[in-house]
């Protein structure tokens, strides 16, 4: 049975229901699908797993300590933007270098807080880092950064697509030959079970290129296994404060207004891989909210938002004149600023203090981050994933253990979980899972749907309002319940008639959710 305490940290009743699942099975398996059974339930019990993917220097790091709230993960250069860092809570700060083999080595963080950026050992050896920190938004997540895709570094980007489910096999002379029947060594599909990430946060730039492309094409090669869509998947625009305005048709010249539209057309060329594109500063976001920008900066920015209108528009041309400029802010200053702020930040701080020359450094601090838009960003990761975290994380256990009894060989243990795992899902209580799988398969074009079904599914299967479920949000109940009965009526004679077999067990699960909102419309309390 589940422990007291594994229960007192899973995610609901989906995950429970997982949980017990393997707990019944371990005793019928071999020694090796066991280990990895327990290493599935080790993940149930923690916090959603999430991945900051996307190309290099996309800012993923940055957007890590900004979503932290602290400047832990070290930016632009070092061995360790190489290395996958899994930052989790723990109740005391450490860093822990885990090797291939599965040594570990704890190290200090440095004087900085920042996991050192170079470790001095063999970073071929290193599996990745598993660094604690005693911060209230790790309760929430384990936030992952992975090295970029599309990087020149072949082995940085098999490390990153070893996370995300990609790699199914390593290099043959890696510790295959330890790994004999019935070791309790975990083999690379556990391995996978415990560090692969349950949720992505893909990170975009504008300048989609053709290496972009590649990034892409191998995010959605390396999710694919893992299940990536609409429910476990959103996108950030990042480096929005690098857009030319101009370059952005109606626009009207603003940098903001140009983000969010070029976020939209992103958005319908991700979808339906991701819920959603949203803009976002990563790097004043992370200056912001980590400590980074200090009264001293505020300081050095009221001294330049007193200088000669002319003379600052011209420094703020670029990077090269604004360091360069002969001024009575120190160069060193400047260059202080441009770090942490970029010309933007250091344009629209100067604009906020002219517009209210009383403004204090604190005020100017949370002007810059509603300025981020890590707020919405935020927002979103609590609304997709923090409130699916229970289905996101069953699913997810559920494909490990697939993936387990099926990489045991054994053709009875197979049937067994097979079986199991039939029964798990054939209960009401895991109706939710089972919208999520037709979901995945529909989003990932497993299942081929006419368009505006397809968008009906994702709608349905990825909100967790029911007014946006139906489409319809603020409506009034007696339409929405009307309405949901009609749509359970369809997709029920959609299944017996004129769908294929895969359409159909999609559309059995969609009548089914329908037939679920309209009685909870009906008879809230139930
Ligand atoms: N102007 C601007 N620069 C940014 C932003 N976000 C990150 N940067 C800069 O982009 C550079 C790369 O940022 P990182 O966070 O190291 O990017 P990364 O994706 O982690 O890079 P790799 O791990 O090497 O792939 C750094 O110099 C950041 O300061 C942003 O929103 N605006
Ligand atoms: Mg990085």
């Amino acid at each position: 049975m589940t422990s007291a305490t594994e229960q007192g940290r899973l995610a609901g009743p989906l995950s429970m229901s997982v949980a017990n699942l393997c707990h019944r099975l371990q005793p019928q398996v071999s020694a090796r699908t066991a280990a990895g059974f327990a290493e599935v339930l080790r993940r149930l019990g923690g916090p959603l797993q999430v991945a900051v993917a996307g190309r290099i220097k996309s800012g993923k790091s940055t957007l890590v300590n900004a979503l932290i709230g602290r400047r832990v993960a070290p930016t632009d250069v070092g061995e360790c933007t190489r290395l996958v860092t899994r930052f989790q809570y723990g109740t005391v700060d450490r860093v822990e270098i885990v090797f291939n083999d599965g040594r570990k080595q704890v190290l200090p963080f440095a004087a900085d807080g920042m996991i050192p950026a170079e470790l001095g050992i063999d970073i071929d050896k290193v599996s990745h880092i598993e660094a604690y920190l005693t911060n209230a938004v790790l309760q929430g997540m384990t936030v992952i950064d992975t090295p970029g895709l599309g990087s020149l570094d072949a082995a940085s980007v098999s490390r990153t697509e070893q996370l995300l489910g990609a790699a199914k096999h390593r290099k043959p002379e890696d510790d295959e030959e330890e790994n004999e029947e019935g070791s309790d060594e975990l083999d690379d599909t556990s391995r996978n079970a415990v560090a692969g990430a349950e949720a992505v946060l893909y990170v975009v730039t504008q300048g989609v290129r053709a290496d972009d492309q590649q990034a892409l094409a191998a995010f959605t090669a390396a999710t694919a296994s893992r299940e990536a869509g609409p429910v476990n998947a959103i996108a950030v625009l990042n480096k929005a404060d690098t857009i030319a305005p101009e370059s952005v048709e109606g626009s009207g010249g603003d940098v903001w207004k140009a983000a969010t539209l070029l976020s939209e057309k992103q958005a319908s060329t991700l979808k339906p891989r991701v819920a959603d594109v949203l803009p976002v500063i990563g790097l004043i976001a992370e200056s912001a909210e980590s400590g980074g920008f200090t009264s001293g900066d505020a300081e050095a920015l009221r001294q330049l938002a007193g200088m000669d209108d002319d003379i600052l528009e011209t420094m703020l041309i670029s990077a090269d004149i604004f360091t360069g400029w002969d001024c009575d802010v120190a160069a060193g200053t400047r260059l202080r600023l441009l770090e942490k702020l970029d010309l933007f930040g250091v344009r629209y701080a100067v604009e906020a203090i002219r517009a209210e020359p009383e403004i204090t450094a604190g005020s100017l601090r949370r002007k810059l981050l509603d300025a981020s838009g890590l707020e919405a960003v935020r927002q979103r990761l609590s609304i997709v994933f923090a409130a699916r975290a229970d289905g996101i994380k069953a699913a997810a256990a559920l494909a490990s253990v697939t993936a387990l009894a099926h990489a045991s060989g054994d053709q009875a243990e197979r049937q067994r979980v097979h079986d199991a795992i039939e029964v798990l899902l054939a209960k009401p209580e895991a109706h939710q899972l089972r919208l999520l799988e037709a979901l995945t398969l529909v989003a990932s074009g497993a299942v081929d749907m006419p368009e505006d079904l397809s968008e009906e599914v994702l709608r349905v299967g990825s909100n967790a309002d029911i007014g946006a479920q139906l489409g319809k949000p603020g409506a009034p109940r007696a339409d929405l319940a009307a309405h949901a009965l009609e749509r359970a009526g369809w997709w029920r004679s959609f299944a017996s008639f004129g769908a294929t077999p895969a359409q159909s067990r999609v559309a059995h699960v969609v009548h089914r959710a329908y037939f679920l909102i309209w009685q909870q419309i009906r008879d809230p309390l139930a």
